[in-house]
């Protein structure tokens, strides 16, 4: 038994879908919980005007009845209010009547950094903004409902899930020196997992390793450049003398640099991962870029975006690790009613000398 997770949506199209396969039934969801995750990821110092025309919330259209899960595929979906202003130019179908709205004119001045580029190329686009309506972050409203799924199944075996933005004393200042400049910043997130029991992942394949799994997930979410787990580069430099955290009576440790996995499964420690986030390349002062109908040197495009959205991708990497934790314990710990899943790993938690952490 495992969980899978599908996606669809374009950022300024009718709405964002989700498909979660793979829940037991019997869980208790809360739309007020996930509409929380959903204004948390919204939130955030140097958002884009954008988030004034959203108020994300959930919709569940197949796998839920009255509050519990079926055990059946869950079906969410979170609608872009602003699909009104873009009827036109995001209509699923061919358009009726004159051009209105936004999104009329094709993208023809592709933003280095943003899929623009090589989308165009890739799929054979005349206008990037086939390409970039898909790559755009809108995605994540949809990923991070499903996350809030995810974490509401953690919590039955005790497992908590927490994103921070990491030691930012001035996110506020820099953000606005970099909106003065019309420019924009980047970041650095950390997600911790409390309650992990020892056990997740295996060594087994590349495929089941649970670092690999959290890198991958990490590295999925829109503008992520960089993932390290636990101390990640900074072991580099040492020896194997400083690196390892050592077993101590009790097995327990007074150090946790592996940020609780080793060997690709997690130690029962706590799970710390970090993803660093680029730049946003949207500027308000343009990069060059080059017309891709006329082949002329000109500006890349404009639109209204963020400055900065390192705040919401701390939501964001914290719905990509619980949805990996999660999976990771549906896969090892199965059963399709919630009850045989919570006895799976009550047996397992009890076999294993283990204290949560
Ligand atoms: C994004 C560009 C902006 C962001 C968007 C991600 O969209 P817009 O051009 O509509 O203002 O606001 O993020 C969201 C809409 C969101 O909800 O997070 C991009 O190009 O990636």
């Amino acid at each position: 038994m495992t969980l899978t997770l599908a996606t669809a949506g374009e950022s300024h199209g009718p709405a964002l879908v989700a498909i979660l396969s793979g829940l037991p039934a019997g869980l208790v969801l809360e739309k007020a919980a996930i509409d929380a995750d959903l204004r948390r990821r919204q939130e955030g110092y140097g958002r884009s005007p954008r988030q004034r025309i959203e108020s994300d919330e959930v919709e569940v259209l197949a796998g839920l009845r009255h509050g519990r899960t079926l055990g059946t595929p869950l079906a969410l979906v979170v609608r872009n209010r602003d699909h009104t202003n873009w009827a036109w130019g995001m209509s699923p179908w061919p358009p009726e009547g004159e051009p209105s709205g936004k999104g009329t004119k094709p993208v023809t001045l592709p933003r280095p950094g943003h899929a623009d580029y090589a989308g165009t190329l890739k799929y054979g686009l005349a206008d990037a903004r086939d390409a970039l309506e898909r790559a755009s972050a809108r995605h994540t409203a949809v990923f991070v409902a499903a996350g809030s799924v995810a974490k509401a199944l953690l919590r039955a075996i005790g497992i908590e899930v927490e994103g921070a933005v990491v030691d930012e004393e001035d996110l506020q200042g820099r953000v606005d020196e970099a909106r003065a400049e019309r420019d924009t910043v980047g970041g650095v997130v950390e997600v911790r997992g409390r309650g992990v029991p020892p056990g997740l992942g295996s060594y087994a394949t590349k495929d089941d390793r649970l670092d690999a799994r959290l890198a991958a997930a990490l590295m999925g979410i829109q503008a992520v450049k960089g993932v390290e787990i636990g101390d990640g580069f900074a072991l580099a430099a040492l020896r194997g003398s400083q690196a390892h955290d050592e077993l101590l009576p009790g097995l327990v440790r007074e150090t946790n640099r592996a940020g609780g996995i080793e060997a690709g499964v997690s130690n029962g420690e706590e799970i710390v991962v970090r993803a660093a986030m680029k730049p946003l390349p949207t500027l308000m002062r343009p990069l060059r870029s080059v017309d891709l109908e006329s082949g002329e040197p000109g500006e890349a495009l404009v639109e209204r975006s963020d400055v900065a959205a390192v705040e919401a991708l701390a939501v964001v990497a914290e719905a990509a690790v619980a949805l990996e934790l999660a999976r990771a314990a549906r896969d090892k710990f199965g059963g399709d009613a919630l009850e045989d899943f919570v006895a799976s790993w009550r047996a397992y938690v009890e076999r294993i000398p283990w204290d949560p952490r």
